[in-house]
């Protein structure tokens, strides 16, 4: 528990942080503030220094938001969900030097307002699938997917063709832990999304289509990395 007096004093290390350009490794108060509306997405600082940047979300919207960390070709990096009105959460993300996009998502769908964010320092190369699974969403399931394993170090690219002929679907891939590691986003009928994700860990993980109640309606199933 904090005392007033220690919250205090820590805000006060924290705006000195802040004011000599530190960033924060541990989910202080020095993060770089993400002002979220229904309509806008606001990111405090940029431009921001290779490494662990803890970044914390306010929800001034009406809706309830989430907020990704996007590399090139939607490749998620990190995310915070279930932000609801008025409210703050942190999450935290290791990024290598380059050009991302943070995208605010009122609603917790669609594509999100996006804003640029560039960090400098080392960039970190990004892996070359070892192989493509192509599969088929449909409403509601995926077909395609059955028997799928993978070893762990292994990069896939997942192809996902929509052949639903009224909705979107999406692809969502989690850690064991429930963590995201790759999305395809919001795809139209007829249309292919990919994504490209390495499995650094074996377990157990799950997949589920985060449009409105389509995981209930059967679209999720899981898959096991085995030890490389
Ligand atoms: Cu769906």
């Amino acid at each position: 528990m904090i005392t007033s007096l220690t919250k205090a004093a820590l805000g006060g290390t924290a705006l000195l942080a802040v004011l000599a350009g530190c960033t924060s490794k541990d989910g202080g108060s020095d993060a770089v503030a993400i002002t979220a509306t229904d309509t806008s997405c606001d990111v405090a600082t940029t431009d921001l220094s290779s490494g662990s940047t803890t970044f914390e979300v306010t929800n001034k919207g009406g809706d309830v938001t989430e907020v990704y960390v996007y590399a090139e070709g939607d490749r998620i990096m990190g995310e915070v969900e279930n932000i609801g009105p008025g409210t703050s959460r942190t999450f935290t993300v290791d990024l290598g030097g380059g050009t991302y996009e943070v995208a605010c998502k009122p609603g917790q769908t669609g594509d999100g307002i996006r804003t640029a964010i560039t960090v400098s320092g080392t960039a970190t190369t990004m892996a070359s699938p070892d192989r493509t699974v192509s599969f088929e969403a449909f409403d509601h399931g995926y077909t395609g997917l059955d028997g799928l394993t993978a070893k762990a170090g292994e990069t896939i690219q997942f192809a996902m063709t929509n052949t639903a002929t009224g909705e979107q679907h999406e692809f969502e891939v989690l850690e064991p832990d429930g963590t995201a590691l790759g999305e395809i986003g919001p795809t139209d009928p007829g249309k292919t999304g990919t994504v490209v994700v390495t499995f650094d860990q074996p377990g157990t993980y799950t997949f589920v289509c985060g449009i409105s109640d389509h995981e209930a309606m059967g679209m999720k199933g899981e898959f096991t990395v085995t030890s490389a």
